[in-house]
């Protein structure tokens, strides 16, 4: 008899000019993945941050590598120290990076050497608006999106905020790639619906892998 297999088999998926959905590209790394957040987040604990408009994320977020992705009052920005503890952001792990610059490549995007990794987490209910990603200095480079725990629908749309959203699903271990043409489409993800992954529970978390400086 045929033994069930660990994990849905990864496969790819071009989206678009400049994007790619690498579907459980990440699954196989889950664990590792996973220890190393835990490692992360006893460093920099999750914070909801203010944005410039005076509003208190629902996605709480931290960071690891040498800039961190920051708002507050003054503006949304890179930090190369976390403003909570006033520590340099946690270094990247090795795990963190060979995942990024493999999927990158992928997508056709090779030698993405990520300096930034933005941690979000959503608790159910938690949503993120639509927004452009424009605080890094080179928009050559593409952005790689992790997911894990539960899904999400996710809303990508155009340059301008006038073009109709695709509504995409991205579960755990799921991996889009971005960049090119494509590089400042709006994005964002609608709230998030309750419930209860196996190995992260009543969560999802989103690893959002840039070349900051
Ligand atoms: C999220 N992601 O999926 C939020 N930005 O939780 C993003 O804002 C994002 O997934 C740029 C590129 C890919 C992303
Ligand atoms: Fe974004």
């Amino acid at each position: 008899m045929q033994r069930a297999l660990a994990f849905s088999m990864p496969s790819e998926e071009r989206l678009g000019d400049g994007v790619m959905l690498l579907r459980h590209f990440a699954t196989a790394r889950q664990s590792q993945l996973i220890a190393e957040l835990d490692l992360i987040v006893s460093a920099a604990p999750f914070r909801n941050m203010e944005t410039p408009g005076g509003f208190r994320m629902s996605v709480a977020m931290t960071n690891c590598g040498a800039a961190g992705w920051v708002t507050d009052r003054r503006g949304y920005r890179y930090e190369a120290h976390d403003p909570a503890t006033g520590l340099p952001w946690p270094p990247m792990p090795a795990v963190f990076a060979a995942l990024a610059l493999e999927a990158a490549a992928r997508a056709g995007f090779d030698g993405f050497t990520p300096d930034s990794c933005l941690i979000n987490r959503y608790a159910p209910g938690a949503s993120l608006s639509p927004h452009q990603d424009r605080n890094e200095r080179d928009f050559s480079q593409p952005i790689v999106s992790v997911s894990l725990g539960l899904p999400a629908l996710f809303l990508f749309g155009g340059p301008t905020r006038a073009e109709r959203p695709r509504r995409l699903t991205l579960e755990h271990g799921d991996v889009v790639v971005w960049g090119g043409p494509a590089r400042l489409a709006f994005h964002g993800v609608a709230k998030l619906a309750d419930g209860a992954h196996t190995l992260v529970g009543r969560l999802r978390y989103n690893l959002t892998f840039r070349k900051a400086l």
